[in-house]
């Protein structure tokens, strides 16, 4: 589908500050440093729409992005600040972060999916990314998992990563798992068909 038009709505620190507009709002949640605001441009085919960095904690803010499909389309990528950013004290971590966030998942902001990033080399979820997954499934959002930096293992490491995950998560409780490569687009059209889903579901 043909993207017309792409802004960046509003970009906030205040808890529970949003855009004016309710749109279909895809979330994208994970640890500092996993590649979300990679994943959104390369979603998006732009090279510096969110701006990415080699040091973790780089998104401190949430941030919308406005993606203008002509029409029934249209929806909110919303960039959510990494967590586990070691650097930031662990006071701020702990209330304005986590605040921040809270806020927002518990709102009535349209959230038609949520997506939980995974460093694929790391064969399974952190005590961090646990917590934040507990937390997911609390709000009964759909979400799905999405396993960043797939061009950094080979194709034998991907299937055995693939299979702790899909271990370590429980998969029965059916939630996809989509291998993903900022680099090459892996996974690129999996993701979109699943997004298109969503927000068709809520139409
Ligand atoms: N090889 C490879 N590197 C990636 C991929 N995705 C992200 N990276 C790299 O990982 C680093 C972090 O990426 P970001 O997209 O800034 O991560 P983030 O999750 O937005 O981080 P915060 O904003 O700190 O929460 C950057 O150096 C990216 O170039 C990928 O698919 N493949
Ligand atoms: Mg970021």
């Amino acid at each position: 589908m043909k993207i017309h038009n792409i802004e960046r709505t509003l970009r906030t620190r205040n808890a529970g500050h949003y855009p004016d507009e309710y749109l279909p709002e895809i979330v994208f949640i994970g640890r500092s440093n996993v590649g979300k605001s990679s994943l959104i441009n390369s979603l998006l085919s732009r090279k510096k729409l969110a701006a990415t960095s080699r040091t973790p904690g780089k998104t401190r803010a949430i941030d919308w992005f406005r993606i203008d499909r002509g029409g029934r389309a249209n929806c909110f990528f919303v960039d959510l600040p990494g967590y586990g950013f070691a650097k930031v004290p662990k006071k701020i971590r702990e209330e304005a972060w986590a605040r921040l966030i809270d806020t927002y998942l518990g709102s009535d902001r349209p959230m038609v999916l949520a997506l939980q990033l995974l460093d694929m080399r790391r064969h399974g979820p952190t005590k961090l990314d646990e917590q934040m997954i507990n937390w997911l499934r609390e709000t009964r959002l759909p979400h799905a998992f999405i396993l960043t930096k797939a061009d950094k293992l080979k194709q034998s490491n991907k299937l055995e990563a693939m299979k702790k995950f899909e271990a370590s998560l429980k998969k029965a409780d059916n939630h996809p798992l989509i291998p993903y490569s900022a680099v090459t687009g892996e996974g690129k059209n999996q993701l979109w068909s699943l997004i298109n889903q969503c927000i068709a579901q809520t139409q």
